[in-house]
């Protein structure tokens, strides 16, 4: 029936998000833990594609020898009997008090070369479980105070972590790709590459930046004010949108990671059109948290939720593209006009400067966009 996912639709999702036991800055867990092994189980079910991990989810930190082969037998296991594949794995290097200022960018030389350790570590699972990607959120790679964070030399050591390990994948052979995930701040005060533009430049400062591209979240760029749609348009442009991590946000405020839908449903609707029409090859992966409300029952109708909302925007915005008046609309706003090179083939800018302009008969133009959005509206509230 329509809205029902199947592996085609390349939905994944984390086992921290249908797993998250809700405790927060003000009160402890209100869900008893969720196995790795049934979150699959359920996944599966529903129609998802892939999981994602970090490798404290699976194995949880300290866990050692027998005990985390064991661990990781039983959950191939559960991939190979629902046939959910490994969509992309990450390194937990914000959890543990060590990593209180951050893991390849902390003042104590010690820490990071830990954390390079934790993370070399777990490529190998990654690629032992055929992962295409490797995320790298920084979310303790940051400051709360001036002072304490030489913030050009934390831009030398987060350069020298992803420059030894991108040399670490392509030793090993192994076939994975880094991506990086900005967000402005939460847990940090502020956090190092805060928003797409910040890492999209740090990238080309990397030895060998083609193995390193993009895994933004929608609220983390809405935590910062900005476009979603328009930011992993930018990321598209430059090739660097190796990964998404889909939730909802209300505005700037804390991280909400509501399931993708909620929150803004209009950048949500823009979200979808940029990923379905801008040859974004990727899983459509979902990075929310159910709220601490909720039981069990009320996570999985989250994870439903979140695949259904994207499936149903999917079919709004292939709507609005195939709509005759739409076609009018967005010729009438010149959106076509916009890929015409400025200058013509030959010409040169002694030409524009020659010709003759009629300022103000261009400047009386109307742009026709409130009609388009109108449109655009008018398809996401189901009444065209
Ligand atoms: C937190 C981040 C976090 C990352 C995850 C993957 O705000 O979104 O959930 O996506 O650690 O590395
Ligand atoms: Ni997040
Ligand atoms: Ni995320
Ligand atoms: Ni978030």
């Amino acid at each position: 029936t329509a809205y029902t996912p199947t592996k085609q639709d390349k939905f994944s999702f984390g086992l921290w998000t249908v797993g998250w036991t809700a405790q927060d800055v003000f009160g402890s867990s209100s869900r008893a833990p969720l196995d790795p092994v049934e979150a699959v189980h359920k996944l599966g079910e529903f129609g998802a594609y892939g999981v994602s991990f970090h490798d404290d989810d699976l194995v949880p930190f300290g866990t050692d020898g027998g005990e985390r082969d064991k661990l990781i037998a039983r959950f191939k296991e559960a991939l190979d009997a629902t046939g959910v594949v490994t969509s992309m794995v990450t390194t937990n290097l914000f959890g543990h008090p060590v990593f209180k200022d951050g893991g390849f960018t902390s003042n104590d030389r010690a820490v990071r070369r830990f954390a390079l350790a934790k993370v070399a570590r777990n490529i190998d699972l990654a690629a032992e479980l055929g992962a295409p990607v490797y995320v790298m959120w920084g979310g303790r790679e940051g400051a709360e105070s001036g002072g304490s964070k030489d913030v050009a030399a934390a831009l030398d050591r987060y350069k020298e972590a992803v420059d030894v390990l991108c040399a670490y994948v392509r030793e090993r052979g192994y076939n994975i790709r880094f991506a990086l995930e900005p967000k402005p701040n939460e847990p940090r005060g502020d956090i190092l590459l805060p928003t797409i533009g910040h890492a999209l430049a740090f990238i080309n400062s990397l030895e060998e930046p083609d193995r390193v591209g993009l895994n933004p979240e929608v609220g983390h760029e809405e935590m910062a004010g900005l476009n979603f749609a328009h930011g992993i348009a930018q990321a598209l442009w430059h090739k660097k949108l190796f990964h998404i991590d889909l939730n909802g946000q209300h505005g700037p405020r804390f991280d909400q990671d509501l399931r993708f839908g909620a929150g803004n449903l209009r950048g949500a609707f823009w979200t979808v059109d940029t990923l379905e029409t801008g040859g974004y090859e990727g899983v459509r992966h979902f990075d929310y948290k159910p709220p601490r409300t909720e039981d069990y029952d009320g996570v999985w109708e989250t994870a439903k939720a979140c695949m259904r909302n994207y499936l149903i925007l999917k079919e709004k915005a292939a709507a609005f593209r195939a709509d005759a008046e739409v076609h009018e609309a967005l010729a009438a706003a010149r959106v076509d006009e916009l890929r015409q090179p400025t200058l013509a083939a030959g010409e040169s800018l002694a030409d524009l400067r020659a010709e003759e302009y009629d300022v103000e008969a261009l400047a009386a133009r109307g742009a026709a966009f409130e009609r388009l959005d109108q449109l655009a509206m008018e398809h996401l509230l189901g009444v065209r």
